[in-house]
């Protein structure tokens, strides 16, 4: 009995948290946010519903069946109806919340590129991010790997002869303007890492080897933690950096001021 009432606390207790948002996401700050944020209500009310019907049931189970004077177990070889039943019933579920989910998916991965897109190349390593902008010639110019250089302030391994190279910005930080579509290039200098900012719903793996596309839009101001999101190392928890979200002026003025220094 102590049990089921345990089963049933937990049940009680975790749905209040969730119900109450106590420790929730930040206000969104991206163009497809809103919807993404959508898209995990429903899935949480659904699963949800489950979940409390499950612990429930469970708990009942226990209550109902435990042991006592007089009482023998018996075998069962279950229900194969049943099983047929709730195994359908998960699958069209599971479809059903995926395919409306596909599209915010591909509004990140698949849409194409508008032409007015600010490319930034963001290369994670052990244990900090590498921004890069292109300048003003708008291209990025040649790495090449037997050039990198910690120590030396060339982690990317930049090729000064390349013309397209030499006004390129290799920054520890991030800025965009705010309202222009962003396209982010993710890349690894080693292990995997994951570039993520909750204002933003962006979350993604950068992978060695793989250069990872990922477009968005900021919709507000203001200054957001780049996290890494996969543990990658003693020092992952050190591996964070900021992103500024400005206004086109401020963001052109930025861009000036770091060029400089
Ligand atoms: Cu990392």
């Amino acid at each position: 009995m102590i049990l089921a009432v345990t089963i049933w606390l937990i049940t009680i207790v975790s749905t209040v948290l969730m119900v109450g948002k106590y420790w929730w996401f930040p206000e969104v700050a991206s163009a497809h946010g809103g919807d993404l944020d959508r898209q995990f209500m429903l899935t949480l009310v659904v699963t949800g519903v489950v979940f409390i019907l499950a612990q429930v049931g469970l708990g009942y189970a226990v209550a109902r069946y435990r042991d006592g004077a007089g009482k023998v177990a018996n075998y069962t070889h279950g229900s194969e109806k049943l099983e047929v039943i709730w195994t359908v019933a998960t699958t069209v579920v599971f479809f059903a919340m995926v395919i409306p989910g596909q599209s915010i998916w591909a509004d990140l991965y698949l849409a194409e590129t508008p032409e007015d897109a600010l490319r930034i190349e963001v290369t994670g390593q052990q244990f900090a991010w590498n921004i890069r902008y292109p300048g003003p010639d708008g291209e990025f110019g040649r790495l090449a790997p037997d050039l990198i250089d910690d120590e030396g302030g060339n982690p990317l391994g930049l090729d000064l002869s390349d013309t397209a190279a030499q006004d390129d910005l290799v920054l520890p930080i991030m800025a965009i303007p705010l309202g222009k579509p962003i396209e982010l290039l993710l890349r690894s200098k080693d292990v995997t890492h994951a570039f993520s900012v909750r204002e933003l719903r962006v979350k993604q793996d950068l992978v060695p080897g793989l250069l990872i596309p990922i477009q968005f839009t900021a919709t507000r101001t203001g200054r957001f933690e780049i996290a890494c999101a996969e543990l990658c190392g003693l020092q992952h928890y050190n591996m964070r950096s900021f992103l500024e979200v400005l206004s086109e002026a401020d963001f052109a003025q930025w861009l000036k001021d770091q060029a400089e220094e």
